[in-house]
């Protein structure tokens, strides 16, 4: 239990945070079966160089956990969390309910339900405590997402957006061009 909530290493993370810099990101998931999951997410918040952390805190499993990380979250220099979970997801729910920082939620197709369980929970959450939810398992646009809110406020960050987006769009062009050819 003295792993519970320990950053992931370099291994478990496989794309770990580029800098030593204070994590701007929390991306906390409910299990480490969750790991594949949001590995685009680490790819795309390295590219786009957002330090961040991961951890491992589950609401039903370390619900003491959870609440202690949510609730000091905003007094640290994190500025938005991504919470990921499958089946009964009150991850980002949960959390939400005690912090101030805007909460992406990313639902985690884990069960036979494929997943919508997983969104119906994150999006249904009662007024009062809003999860912004990206589609089942897609942790990019929650990274992409938090991007976006951390730019609203830093110009440097928007910037980087703007350039990553223009190469999307070279790519889909060219991709186009092959197609003619
Ligand atoms: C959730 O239950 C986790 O977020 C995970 O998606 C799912 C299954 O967890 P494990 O049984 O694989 O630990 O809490």
């Amino acid at each position: 239990d003295d792993q519970k909530g320990k950053p992931l290493g370099p291994k478990e993370a496989a794309t770990p945070s580029a800098s030593e810099e204070e994590p701007l990101v929390a991306v906390i998931m409910g299990s480490d079966s969750d790991l594949p999951v949001l590995r685009p997410a680490f790819q795309i918040l390295n590219t786009l160089n957002i330090p961040f952390t991961a951890r491992i805190t589950s609401a039903h499993r370390t619900p003491d956990w959870l609440r202690e990380f949510s609730k000091s979250a905003s007094s640290t220099g994190l500025r938005v969390i991504i919470g990921a979970a499958g089946g009964a997801a009150h991850l980002p729910g949960m959390c939400a309910s005690w912090t101030t920082l805007p909460v992406i939620g990313v639902p985690v197709k884990a069960t036979h339900l494929d997943g919508v369980d997983s969104l119906y929970s994150m999006t249904q959450m009662p007024r009062g405590e809003p999860v912004a939810t990206v589609g089942i398992n897609n942790s990019t646009n929650a990274a992409l997402l938090a991007v976006r809110i951390l730019g609203a406020s830093d110009l440097e960050i928007r910037e980087r957006l703007r350039v990553w987006m223009e190469g999307n769009e070279k790519e889909v062009l060219r991709k186009d061009r092959v197609l003619l050819e």
